[in-house]
């Protein structure tokens, strides 16, 4: 159960007392029916005689199951697979040079907000870990109206407009003869679709890229991708792009370990998001904005309307303007993450829309989904959902409607209710939408301006780092190689190459395709070293260590290091051959956390081996304990042995030589020293070795 801090006094205010209104605690209460009447049994159906029919009667047993039956609604068409947490979020200057946004004014202001991760590909049960794009959609409920940043961890999208929206869900998602693959890009149909239209070829990269593969939604960054609009109290306008930027850093996992996770924890990025919230150490994005102003929109080189396209962040920096923190989770899934429903469209005063066609398709989609999802147009009332600002207009009746509205008046303009509840000039926080001349002919065209598709993509290439180009390649070939069209292959190879020559030949050659007809820009574009992970936050902080141990285990290292680690916020935990109590070699009882059953190399960050003759014994005799330290390393993941630990990294064998690789930190005489334990937080906090051989 999550901790009751929603009775703190610190947080915000609102929207916390409002939910509290909601929530209810069955503790010390009576079972009843919906309708309030007491049950004095819940485990037989009304029968005639113990062993005759049931009843029709049973008013419990019909309510029971017909509750049941209905308990779910569809899920999500994309974006299934979520996980929500409360928090807030505070500016850390006042944003009125740029924006009247009211919550972007005050810095002792906290403002409440829900957030949401979510896979977008996947169906509600799908795993994790996946190869796919995050989204991070954030709700701020502020003293204006509820105002919602629905975005995603990369500052692309596939399209350019949102007709072909549908077209390229379709493409993704499973394919629908045989509904495979679940939670895949890796078929036919999504590289036919790119193949087809390479206004996709600048995200395709971010797909393949690691940022599709987050170590945690707590080291993945958001992006707002569209460009928006600031509004000043004078009616200027700034574009602006919204950016989150975990304090963390952002940080991947890799390929195979992915997949393993998905088998062996379907929901570890949820699962570790709860965590983190239960044991206060509250997960931080700081909030960043790129602004340009009105008058400078073509001052980039590009179309700053086409959502294919970032702005680098070497060419208009990103300004920190405050911080979100998440420090509470839910009470309820389903009333809460399942039944929040985000809309790019619910803005307040001071931030606005621009002609992006993806953004302005999106405005019209975000509610009507909702009308089936939720089931009616009442879907603003339920909890989750409701605005602290009040809420007044003329808006009537509907499916599950709440409010109880008074009177005979429910039109606008009228005299009978003197005329309320009336519109408010914009002096009273009426929204007054940016006054943006616009002209021009109806057209079903796209301006020649969005026609380069593969500059961004070059330069996202020409700014990763050795790995990462590797990573990128591996996952090119994992995914073509699962398209059975070998047409489809060829053209993606071919568009690859207009991206960067050597990129797709070294596709092609794990493909079976031939190298590209034509290759093209890799020298044009000047790397923009903020696309590469290699330049994030490095943080040992939060770092789940596997420290194996057994009974016998050297007390001296094991409360040396661990209280170290722990004073640096990594997070050791014992693994060993059995659970309860072992006991170190000093006769402490130490908890046992996991076994090698229940746990395994790929759910950790790091694996520790402490010394102590009798505990490394044991390791030694349970072949599963070298294994554990095998998958860490070809992981490339930081390893740590003291006095009679580093015997179990020399029974990883010849082929795999553990000892003297980089990120593998060994003691073999005073294992308790400090040497040891602040070098192995440097190797967490690098997080993986990639210079590794493995
Ligand atoms: Fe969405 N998107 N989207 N999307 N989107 C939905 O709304 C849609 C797009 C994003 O945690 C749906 O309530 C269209 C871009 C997130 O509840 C739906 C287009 C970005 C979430 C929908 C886009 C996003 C959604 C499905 C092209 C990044 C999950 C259920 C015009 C900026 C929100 C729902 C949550 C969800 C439509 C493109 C982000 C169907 C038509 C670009 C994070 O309305």
């Amino acid at each position: 159960m999550s901790k009751d801090r929603s009775r703190d006094p610190q947080r915000p205010g609102g929207k916390d007392e409002q939910l509290e209104a909601y929530r209810v605690d069955d503790g010390g209460q009576r079972l009843t029916t919906n309708q309030g009447l007491r049950v004095t049994e819940d485990e037989h159906s009304l029968k005639a005689g113990e062993r005759g029919p049931t009843l029709l009667e049973d008013f419990h047993l019909r309510e029971k199951i017909t509750h049941f039956d209905h308990e779910r609604i569809p899920e999500r068409v994309v974006h299934a697979r979520g996980f929500g947490a409360h928090g807030y979020f505070q500016v850390y200057e006042s944003m009125a040079p740029y924006t009247t946004a009211k919550f972007l004014q005050d810095p002792a202001a906290k403002t409440p907000v829900f957030v949401r991760f979510s896979t977008v590909a996947g169906s509600r049960g799908s795993a994790d870990t996946v190869r796919d794009v995050r989204g991070f959609a954030t709700k701020f409920y502020t003293e204006e109206g509820n105002y919602d940043l629905v975005g995603n961890n990369m500052p692309v999208f596939f399209i350019q407009d949102a007709i072909k929206f549908p077209d390229l869900i379709h493409a993704v998602k499973p394919e629908p003869n045989n509904e495979i693959p679940q939670a895949a890009t890796a078929h036919d149909t999504f590289w036919d679709f790119v193949g087809q239209n390479t206004e996709s070829a600048h995200m395709v990269m971010w797909a393949m890229s690691d940022r599709s593969l987050p170590r945690s939604f707590r080291m993945m960054e958001g992006f707002g991708v569209h460009t928006f609009r600031f509004v000043n109290a004078q009616g200027e306008g700034h574009f602006v792009k919204f950016h989150w930027k975990p304090t963390l850093g952002v940080h991947s996992l890799v390929w195979d370990e992915t997949q393993k996770i998905a088998g062996k924890d379907p929901d570890f990025n949820q699962r570790d998001l709860w965590d983190a919230i239960e044991s206060g150490t509250y997960p931080e994005y700081e909030f960043g904005v790129q602004m340009i102003p009105e008058d400078e929109e073509f001052s980039l080189g590009f179309d700053i309307l086409d959502p294919t396209k970032l702005w680098p962040e070497e060419q208009v920096p990103v300004k920190i303007i405050g911080k979100l923190t998440l420090d509470r989770n839910t009470d309820n899934f389903f009333a809460e993450t399942e039944q929040v429903a985000f809309h790019p469209g619910h803005v307040v005063p001071g931030i606005d829309f621009t002609n992006d066609p993806l953004l302005q398709g999106r405005l019209f989609s975000y509610t009507d989904t909702q009308l089936t999802r939720i089931g009616g147009p009442n879907f603003h009332e339920i909890p989750i959902n409701k605005s602290v600002a009040p809420v007044h207009n003329n808006q009537r009746d509907g499916m599950h409607r709440m409010t109880i509205n008074r009177g005979p008046v429910s039109y606008h303009k009228n005299a009978l209710a003197g005329g309320d509840p009336s519109p408010a000039p914009a002096e009273e926080g009426g929204y007054a939408h940016y006054a943006e001349k616009v002209e021009g002919r109806k057209v079903r065209q796209r301006s020649d301006s969005f026609k380069d598709h593969f500059s961004q993509a070059t330069l996202f290439w020409n700014s990763m780092s050795p790995p990462e180009k590797r990573h990128i390649v591996s996952a090119f070939r994992f995914e073509l190689g699962k398209v059975k069209n070998k047409d489809v292959r060829q053209r993606v190879v071919d568009m690859l190459g207009q991206i960067d020559g050597a990129l797709a030949s070294q596709v092609a050659e794990g493909i079976g395709a031939l190298p590209p007809a034509h290759s093209g820009g890799s020298e044009v574009t000047r790397p923009a070293p903020a696309l590469s992970m290699a330049n994030t936050m490095k943080s040992a902080k939060t770092r789940k260590v596997a420290v194996l141990a057994a009974d016998g285990a050297d007390d001296a290292s094991l409360s040396a290091h661990l209280e170290a680690w722990k004073a640096a916020g990594m997070v050791p935990e014992i693994v060993s051959v059995k659970l309860g109590y072992l006991a170190s070699d000093a006769e402490r009882e130490i908890e046992v956390s996991h076994t090698f059953l229940t746990a395994d190399a790929v759910l950790f960050d790091a694996v520790y081996v402490v010394g102590g003759r009798q505990s490394v014994d044991a390791l030694l005799a349970e072949p599963k304990a070298a294994d554990f330290v095998k998958e860490a390393f070809v992981h490339y993941k930081p390893i740590g042995a003291t006095g009679e630990g580093t015997e179990l990294l020399a029974a990883c064998g010849t082929k795999m030589p553990v000892e003297g690789a980089p990120g593998v930190v060994v003691e073999q005489g005073d294992a308790a020293g400090d040497g040891f334990s602040g070098a192995f937080i440097e190797a967490v906090a690098a997080h993986r070795h990639w210079d590794r051989q493995v």
